[in-house]
């Protein structure tokens, strides 16, 4: 490991040299880096450089079309839309709540690209976009924005646009004009920021308004009490960075109160922090704790905190949290959540993704192992569903569908092709590269995946998409010389910003009152300190990777559910197991024992539902009362689930006809009755509007809509009779558009079509439902372009394929008259229903919520899935937490088990580089025709 050895194995102790000794940092694993290609001897086949460069240019290629597209179409917008090819401009869209604030019209994602400019080399476009940001950029507007979001994103962006710029400028080629305007804009918008920091804790508030700061009337924010923990402890690369490159030393004193705080509040006992804390009280309002969604970054920055700044507290903290990590949220190959103050509870079944960035961080700490297993878990996860959803179960079924094109996943491939140069990791580059164009790249960008299993789009670009998932893909296929400056001298920020390591020695008078004083009692020896060295890493056997993930290789496809694992392993020592939620029947008297035991009361509610409300302090024992928090908490969980379950997923309404050729993807309702098509072949056809359009009585036009699927307003009568009358008219399929203006499925919950109450057998036809602005794309291509065809199915087909006319089914009919229209919203059913047993009538009960007035003690489960939790003043106890060892149990699953994931063959067909553009080019210029016509 050269790094190692330039700088001596041991990295304690502060000032870092000029140099950082381990620059491990932006490459993250140049500990790792050992000999990345010379370790292959078998496993993955090595990849030749010629076909690493081909995929580095078409990782370019995407960029350009991604960056070309918004400087086109959206700039100077914050961001893309990419469906309807213009800017999203905050105020002018639907407001689609806590995700806008990252939106503070400044050309988010112009800033958040500038260093992805340099890293691939486009060093002209740099410097035509560092005078538009001087030229274009104002950080002074009325707009209230996201502290966390503005400072990785905006702040960060200019700090390492900045950073590229100056060793730009000393190479002497270009930006030779360039005198540090971009650091002052940081630094402005770094007093922008600092009245955040105004709070008795030193946690900042959750927003800010740029113009007007906090708390005054015309700021319109500084009321919230709350923030996540990522939210307050991941400013201290950026500020401190600020700080020294500037010599204001308020910044990074900021940053590190705020650190200090959140560390005084870790849970003592655990060494856990939870999501969300209270900014002026330390108080943890939410006491779960896991590295995704909410925490992520602050363990993060703690350690690369202690690589840029060379503090030891820094290492001490993360190494302190590493451990709870590993002791109690990590069960290899998964992560799961757990509570801070019973951390051998699980909190929940699922994991975000968020958390895929991890094994990354996990190989900057030099811990391969549950590295390579936990990102060949999700690389399994992505193959089943072509990216990571958003949230996916122990068991992996999907549980949030959408994927905003995240990079987190690509940041750990890089990382771990850095540590142990297995050309597997090249080819898991290569698929994400092969999705990202099969299945997000539309005409005028990259879309968000709307929801992974149908395959359809959201009108949405992040920032970070450019920031990041380019950086991470073309640096995994680089070679040294393919990059024009040592990446390995830049530590990469969350976003992927690169810092240079030559700050730890700089401008370092920052005072550090607090950071010191408690780490005596911690016992040194637990910490390492050392740089990992790859010889022990991979001790003499080059396949060392290979043969840690290939006990895994099977494990999403056969798979148990580990929560459920981990329970019953924590009570093998004989007593009996404890009611599990699945298998309790409410009429089942031992049941109602254990039940009681537990201090769980089970209520009969007057219309035949029960609820139930656990009161921790009537429990016989506190194991009991633990066993009784559990078994509510599997309950929501459960519930939750089978609510899904009785959920019909969503639909996708493809656009298959020139310019779209599939491209174009809607996430469509789908409707209680008529054709179901996850059951049957997709129906393909050409559209035609029904008259009248609203579809509620005999069609005037039969021979318009005659053979084809008749689009109709929804309104003024059942959505049934709507089919019927289509139907009639001979359509194959109809599809009912919103009558509210401006709806959408990015701002409105999908929901399913109901029928009419009475049979709706007659109805043979598919219909699909869309809201507003989804509808408006079809109209609108029909003005455009008068013949549109669309495909209705579950799930988005291949794009590129030759599309084949199906044969549908139309068929006989019969109406209705109904008044009004029923829908059934998809998130309202709380039906609890025994799984063991379906066919027994006596175990179906419904959850009602429970008042927390009545039940000030209680933890009570709510149709909305979340708890009171009345359990603080409660004994805890510990759970026997051994873990069994996964690879025995999935050994022991059946080989029979199925694959849940719905079967649709994808074409394979290759389309060259050439045709497709050719294509888009085109697809362009529609677009730009419908953008006229103000799509
Ligand atoms: C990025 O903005 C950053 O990586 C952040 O830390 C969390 N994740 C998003 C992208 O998913």
């Amino acid at each position: 490991m050269s790094e190692a050895g330039e700088g001596g194995g041991r990295v304690a102790g502060s000032p870092l040299p000029r140099r950082a000794p381990w620059s491990l940092v932006a490459a993250t694993a140049t500990l790792c880096l050992v000999s990345a290609t010379s370790v292959w001897t078998a496993g993955a086949a090595p990849m030749s450089r010629e076909e690493k460069q081909k995929l580095g240019n078409q990782v370019l290629e995407m960029f350009d079309h991604a960056y070309g597209n918004y400087m086109e179409h959206a700039y100077p917008a914050d961001e893309l839309m990419p469906l309807t090819c213009r800017g999203r401009v905050r105020g002018q869209e639907p407001s689609r709540g806590d995700v806008d604030d990252a939106l503070g019209k400044f050309s988010l994602t112009l800033i958040d690209s500038l260093d992805t400019l340099v890293v691939l080399n486009k060093t002209k476009e740099f410097e035509d976009a560092v005078r538009k940001v001087l030229r274009d950029v104002n950080l002074d507007n009325d707009v209230v924005v996201s502290v966390f979001e503005t400072n990785i994103r905006v702040l960060g962006g200019l700090l390492g646009g900045h950073s590229l710029a100056i060793m730009l400028r000393e190479k002497g080629e270009y930006m030779q004009w360039y005198n540090d305007e971009l650091l002052q804009m940081a630094k402005q918008l770094g007093y922008k920021l600092l009245p955040a920091f105004n709070t008795t804790s030193g946690l900042p508030y959750p927003r800010i308004n740029l113009k007007f700061g906090i708390r005054k009337p015309e700021a319109r924010t500084g009321t919230e009490t709350d923030t996540c923990t990522a939210c307050a402890g991941t400013l201290i690369l950026e500020f401190a960075a600020l700080s020294r490159f500037t010599g204001a030393t308020i910044f990074e004193e900021y940053a590190r109160k705020a650190l200090d705080f959140l560390w005084e509040k870790r849970q003592r006992s655990s060494n856990l922090v939870g999501v969300t804390i209270n900014i002026h009280t330390g108080d943890w309002v939410r006491k779960d704790s896991g590295v995704g969604a909410g925490i992520d970054s602050y363990y993060e920055y703690l350690l690369k905190a202690y690589v840029l700044l060379g503090d030891d507290s820094f290492l001490e903290r993360f190494n302190t949290h590493y451990d709870a990590i590993m002791r109690y949220i990590s069960q290899p190959p998964l992560l799961l959540d757990v509570h801070i103050h019973k951390p051998m509870l699980n909190a929940r079944t699922w994991m975000d993704a968020l958390l895929a960035f991890f094994p990354g961080l996990q190989v900057l700490k030099g811990d391969i192992r549950p590295a390579i297993e936990t990102h060949e878990m999700l690389y399994q996860v992505i193959k089943k569903h072509n990216f990571l959803p958003e949230a996916f179960t122990t068991d992996f079924r999907v549980h949030w569908a959408q994927h905003p094109l995240r990079p987190e996943f690509a940041e750990s491939t890089y990382f771990l092709y850095k540590a142990t140069g297995d050309p597997y990791y090249l080819e898991v580059g290569k698929t994400l590269i092969e999705n990202l164009n099969k299945y997000a790249r539309v005409p005028c960008g990259f879309a968000a995946m709307k929801d992974v299993r149908t395959g359809s789009h959201e009108d949405r670009m992040d920032s970070f998409f450019l920031a990041e998932m380019f950086k991470y893909l073309y640096l995994l296929f680089a070679d040294k010389e393919d990059i024009i400056f040592d990446i390995e001298d830049y530590i990469f920020t969350t976003e992927a910003h690169l810092l240079p390591l030559w700050l730890s020695t700089t401008n370092q008078n920052i005072s550090k009152k607090n950071t010191t004083s408690e780490y005596t009692e911690l016992d040194d020896s637990n910490f390492d300190w050392t740089c990992p060295n790859t010889q022990i890493l991979f001790p003499n056997d080059p396949l060392y990777a290979q043969s840690i993930r290939e006990p895994l290789k099977n494990v999403v496809d056969k798979s148990c559910p580990r929560g459920i694992i981990r329970v019953e392993e924590s009570f093998r020592s004989g007593a009996k197991p404890p009611l599990r939620a699945r298998d309790f029947m409410a009429t089942n008297p031992e049941h109602l024992e254990i039940l009681k035991k537990m201090g769980v009361s089970l209520i009969h509610l007057k219309d035949g539902r029960v609820q139930l409300v656990q009161h921790a302090i009537q429990a016989a024992s506190s194991i009991d009362a633990e066993d009784g928090l559990r078994f509510m908490q599997e309950m929501i969980e459960l519930s939750s689930q089978q609510q899904k379950e009785q959920q019909l997923p969503p639909r996708a309404v493809q656009i298959v006809s020139h310019p779209f050729f599939g491209r174009v993807v809607l996430t469509a309702g789908p409707a209680q009755f008529g054709l179901d098509l996850s059951k049957h072949k997709e129906t393909r056809g050409f559209v035609a509007s029904s008259k009248p359009y609203n579809g509620c009585s005999e069609l005037t036009n039969p021979e318009a809509v005659m053979g084809k699927i008749a689009l109709i307003q929804r309104g003024q009568c059942m959505f049934a009779e709507k089919a019927r009358n289509i139907q009639n008219a001979g359509a194959i399929g109809g599809i009912v558009i919103d009558d509210n203006e401006g709806s959408s499925s990015d701002t409105a919950p999908l929901f399913q079509m109901a029928g009419d109450g009475k049979d709706t057998d007659d109805i043979k036809i598919p219909m699909l439902f869309l809201f507003s602005k989804e509808g408006s794309i079809i109209l609108d291509a029909i003005r455009e372009h008068e013949e549109v065809e669309v495909l209705l199915s579950d799930k988005a087909r291949d794009r590129d394929a030759e599309m084949e006319s199906e044969e549908q089914t139309s068929s006989e009919n019969d109406s209705q008259n109904q008044s009004a229209e029923q829908v059934i919203s998809l998130s309202q059913t709380f039906d609890l229903v025994d799984q063991e047993s379906p066919d027994e009538s006596s175990v179906h009960s419904h959850l009602e919520p429970t008042s927390p007035a009545e039940t000030p003690d209680a933890t009570s489960i709510s149709p909305s899935g979340e708890t009171s939790n009345p359990t603080e003043s409660r004994e805890t106890t510990s759970l026997d937490g051994e873990c069994t060892d996964i690879d025995n149990q999935l050994e022991e699953q059946s080989e029979t088990e199925e694959d849940s994931s719905p079967n649709v063959s994808w074409g394979k067909k290759v389309q060259p580089i050439d045709s497709i553009l050719a294509d888009w080019n085109e697809d362009i210029e529609a677009f730009e025709m419908m953008e006229k016509d103000e799509l």
